[in-house]
């Protein structure tokens, strides 16, 4: 048998195991892993370098509506080259239901500007904030069924937030139909008493946005939401978990044996409210919510991820540009944080944070590092075992990583579409230098080398974890 392509030479890493092998490509999957492959179309020497599953980036938002005048630094053609550039094969973004629109209606809709875009591969979850009847009895279960198995809710945010009732009906059809919800909790009522009561003060600079929203208001969400999802014995999926508080909430509720999973990012390990303190307007450019908490937090994460408290790091890249007058330096940006856009870019910059910060420092193994960026990320979403790992038959979706390569984070050097990086200057250990798409080199030392709508829209089987 002949192949497409041979990775050579490399040491193969998946979430179990770690070994010397080489990989020969037919097409787009994965033909054969043996300790030597010869006479392939083409070859890649991977002497050195890892070759790990290609990051799967579960939480990404593309191309969502923001607030009037505010727009999104990143389209899918952006979004898909960051994220190839950060050694990532397959992104999930949100289609974002707008209240009075159809949830049917709006996922037509970010297919289309998806489509013939992506470089990379892209499959949706839903954001339901309108659980009409029709949404709840009908469109929700449908386009479960067509393959968008986990959707989102939000417990704050005037536009977004769903009452209890609205929550638990919610929940109730995602038990139903097997579908994975996952849930933004922080409280709408007690974020809302905080700011109008801070900007009475005159506190309104962007470090108000973080006291405005301190870790009670996400443990006190958490706990509910886990309560509801009890009541209704649903799995559920807490996103963005930022500190001790509620991480702490989701290991009791899994010590009490209830399937309540969590995601965290790399915010939360590295920057702290500090951040948000820049002179002038410099702090907007670490608004995001939840917000970063301290360096006693950024432990409890890491507790967290090598307790197994977190099945997946994702980037909860939500980008938007800096000096523009349709992001975070908005007209009404400097008359209160309330309006500074939540958010931050990381799409490109994950993958080596945790690697630098998680294997480099030894904190975690290198296969943890593929199970929190990749394989569970596929187990829990319902692309497993299409992707997420590395064996016959599998997608080859894969990455090269030189573990010793020294980088410093810089905006000069990133793909995305923001004009800033919350990181400039922060150095790493480890560093992705070929990106391999379904067999397809995409990127070589950081140059972007695949084509614009290779990536294709995926649906998606029911998750592992949602039964
Ligand atoms: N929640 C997210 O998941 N992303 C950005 C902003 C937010 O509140
Ligand atoms: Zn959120
Ligand atoms: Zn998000």
């Amino acid at each position: 048998m002949t192949y497409d392509l041979a990775i050579r030479g490399g040491t193969i890493v998946t979430a179990t195991d770690m070994y010397r092998a080489d990989i020969g490509i037919s097409g787009e999957r994965i033909a054969i892993i043996a300790e030597e492959v010869s006479g392939a179309a083409r070859e890649i020497d991977a002497t050195g370098l890892l070759v790990m599953p290609g990051g799967i980036d579960s939480h990404v938002h593309v191309s969502q509506p923001q607030g009037l005048g505010i727009t999104l630094a990143d389209d899918f053609a952006s979004a898909t080259a960051s994220a190839a550039a950060g050694g990532n094969t397959c992104i999930m973004p949100f289609a974002l239901q707008q209240r009075g629109h159809s949830l049917r209606q709006s996922v037509e809709d970010y297919k289309r500007l998806a489509e013939s875009e992506c470089y990379i591969d892209t499959s949706f979850h839903l954001i339901v904030s309108d659980p009409t009847p029709a949404v709840l009895g009908q469109e929700l279960p449908a386009l479960v069924k067509d393959g968008y198995t986990s959707f989102k809710v939000f417990m704050t945010y005037d536009d977004l937030v769903l009452n209890d009732r609205q929550l638990l009906e919610v929940f109730d059809v995602a038990r139903a139909e097997k579908a994975l919800v996952m849930v933004h909790c922080e409280g709408y009522d007690t974020i809302k008493f905080m700011t109008e009561r801070l900007e009475r003060a005159g506190k309104t600079e962007p470090y108000y946005h973080a006291v405005s929203r301190p870790e009670v208001i996400e443990r006190e969400a958490t706990h509910r939401a886990i309560s509801h999802a009890e009541l209704i014995d649903v799995p559920m999926m807490v996103v963005h978990v930022s500190g001790r508080e509620a991480m702490e909430q989701v290991r009791w509720a899994q010590q009490r044996g209830l399937k309540v999973y969590a995601e965290t990012c790399p915010q939360y390990i590295t920057l702290t409210a500090e951040d948000l303190q820049g002179l002038n307007m410099e702090g907007a450019k670490y608004v995001c919510s939840p917000p970063p908490r301290d360096t006693e937090s950024q432990k409890a994460i890491w507790e967290g991820l090598t307790q197994g408290v977190f099945q997946t790091f994702s980037s909860d890249h939500c980008p938007f540009r800096y000096d523009a007058t349709d992001g975070k330096l908005n007209p009404k940006a400097r008359t209160s944080f309330r309006w500074v856009p939540n958010g931050i870019p990381g799409i490109e910059t994950r993958l080596p944070i945790l690697f630098s910060e998680g294997v480099s420092k030894g904190r975690i193994t290198a296969q943890k590092f593929v199970e929190l960026s990749a394989t569970n990320h596929a187990k829990m979403y319902g692309l497993y075992p299409k992707k997420g790992s590395i064996g016959v038959g599998f997608d080859a979706d894969i990455a090269l990583w030189d573990p010793n390569r020294k980088e410093t984070i810089r905006q000069e050097i990133l793909h995305h579409g923001s004009d800033y990086t919350p990181w400039e200057g922060f150095e790493v250990t480890g560093w992705p230098v070929a990106t391999i798409a379904r067999g397809k080199l995409v990127m070589q030392d950081g140059d972007i080398i695949g084509d614009k709508g290779f990536g294709q829209i995926l649906s998606r089987s029911a998750s592992q974890y949602a039964s």
